[in-house]
């Protein structure tokens, strides 16, 4: 007998989804027998369709993201050609499969899985996730009969043509304004998606359907679609208010969470969110209790700020840069624990940077590029790449990541050793920095302490 597949403790099974780039396997923790869910991605074919970048952000996005209605990871994991995204199994199987049996829901059914996609999707979009694909496929109900969406981050997983990727082999559940250009709001388009999903939940059939691709692209593209005749009032308004072919007219989650037919026995999601006995798929209740009791305990509960697993889950299994080492080998990071303001933070890495010489380019509130200052030449600067992301963990303190791909080692380390000093001290930095110049200079660099 051929014995599994084994990736660290997980012992792999068979095979429950499968993506462009991607497929997802069923498989058992040996150390506790939970199972989860590992989705396998090829390496080689990231790295061929230049996704790298991308899908390590996304995967980091995908990892910050807590929420009773979307699928959890758990952990990542790297050999040489796979990378395997270890996430919670939802063990009732994909919506579809429930439409497919049920045809119709009733209302109730219908508006309590709706809720907790547009739950989701709201918590998301406040990160500044957006899904890009959301389709039957990718909701799942977990044991007691609640919606998990699956791949929420992972637009880099799909293919460049995923437009045409769906279960009919057509667009059904994508938003005109992507059927017509190329630039779009990816909040507007998800509202779309969720309409259209919304109408088959009630309907038991798809709003836009039609052998011929043309006409069903102008069935879309006009938003021409015929209600079920047991549709109520207030469904179809709501309906008609998502399906608006013009983005900018289109209702925001926001608003659909305000509308009446949405409040009906409507239990948002943050209700439940920190309560461990609630909306938990059985095989990993445990795994999300511990986490949560923890949460709720200790953290703010301010969106803008990342929680304290949020933040292990940076430095321990989510060294991203590790997964592609191979390809990455000159990229070098430092991590530098700040007990400051995200803004006196940011500061002193500007005072830093006027120390080791370096000019500074914001790219945006928390992430900033530097160069070196007298050569600042178009060949020097594109062979100098060093940049500072900040990220906020509460309000004084943020976690600073120095990266450099390419340039001159001593100027990092110069730079990365003034930092360091400037961020023990307590003193507000001036608008020059030359305060900390003069601070640093005296005081001496002590190098490590304030590095993670
Ligand atoms: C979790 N559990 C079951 C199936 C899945 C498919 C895709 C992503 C996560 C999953």
């Amino acid at each position: 007998m051929v014995s599994p597949k084994t990736i660290g403790k997980y012992k792999l099974g068979r095979t429950i989804g499968e993506g462009a780039f991607s497929k997802v396997k069923l498989a058992f923790n040996s150390n506790n027998g939970e199972k989860v869910a590992i989705k396998v991605i090829d390496k080689h074919m990231v790295m061929k369709n230049n996704l790298k970048h991308q899908v390590q952000s996304e995967i980091r996005t995908m990892k910050l993201l807590n929420h009773p209605n979307i699928v959890r990871i758990h952990e990542v994991l790297g050999t040489k050609t796979k990378i395997y995204i270890v996430m919670e199994y939802v063990s009732g199987g994909q919506l579809l499969d429930k439409m497919t049996y049920a045809n119709k829901l009733n209302e109730r059914e219908a508006r309590k899985l709706f809720q907790q996609l547009i739950d989701a999707v709201d918590y998301c979009h406040n990160k500044g996730v957006y899904h890009r694909d959301l389709k039957p496929e990718n909701l799942l109900l977990d044991s007691k009969g609640n919606l998990k969406v699956s791949d929420f981050g992972l637009s880099a997983l799909k293919k460049p043509d995923n437009v045409l990727n769906t279960r009919c082999g057509s667009p059904c559940y994508v938003a005109p304004e992507l059927l017509v250009s190329k630039g779009y709001d990816g909040a507007a388009s998800d509202v779309w998606s969720c309409g259209v999903i919304l109408f088959e939940l009630l309907a038991g059939f798809l709003p836009f359907d039609d052998p011929n691709l043309m006409s069903l692209y102008h069935k879309i593209c006009r938003a021409e679609y015929i209600c079920a005749p047991w549709f109520s009032q207030s469904q179809k308004t709501l309906i008609a208010k998502i399906l608006e072919p013009r983005p900018g007219k289109r209702i925001t989650i926001s608003n659909i969470i305000e509308d009446e037919w949405f409040q009906t026995d409507y239990k948002p999601a943050c209700a439940y969110e920190f309560d461990p006995t609630v909306n938990m798929d059985d095989d990993s209740a445990a795994f999300n209790s511990i986490e949560q009791k923890t949460t709720k305990s200790k953290i703010s509960k301010s969106s803008s700020f990342i929680n304290a697993f949020e933040l292990i889950a940076m430095f321990q299994d989510l060294d991203l840069s590790a997964l592609f080492e191979e390809q990455d080998h000159k990229k070098q990071t430092r991590r530098f624990g700040s007990q400051h303001t995200i803004i006196e933070t940011i500061e002193k890495i500007e005072a830093a940077a006027t120390h080791a010489r370096l000019s500074v380019e914001k790219m945006n509130n928390f992430k900033i590029k530097l160069h070196p200052k007298q050569t600042m030449t178009r060949y020097s600067r594109s062979y100098f790449d060093l940049s500072a992301k900040v990220t906020e963990v509460a309000p004084t303190h943020c976690v600073v990541e120095i990266s450099k791909s390419a340039g001159d080692l001593r100027m990092y380390n110069e730079f990365c050793e003034s930092l360091s000093s400037l961020l023990k001290q307590k003193s507000r930095v001036s608008s020059e920095g030359e305060d900390l110049v003069d601070q640093c200079d005296a005081g001496g660099i002590e190098k490590q302490d304030a590095e993670l």
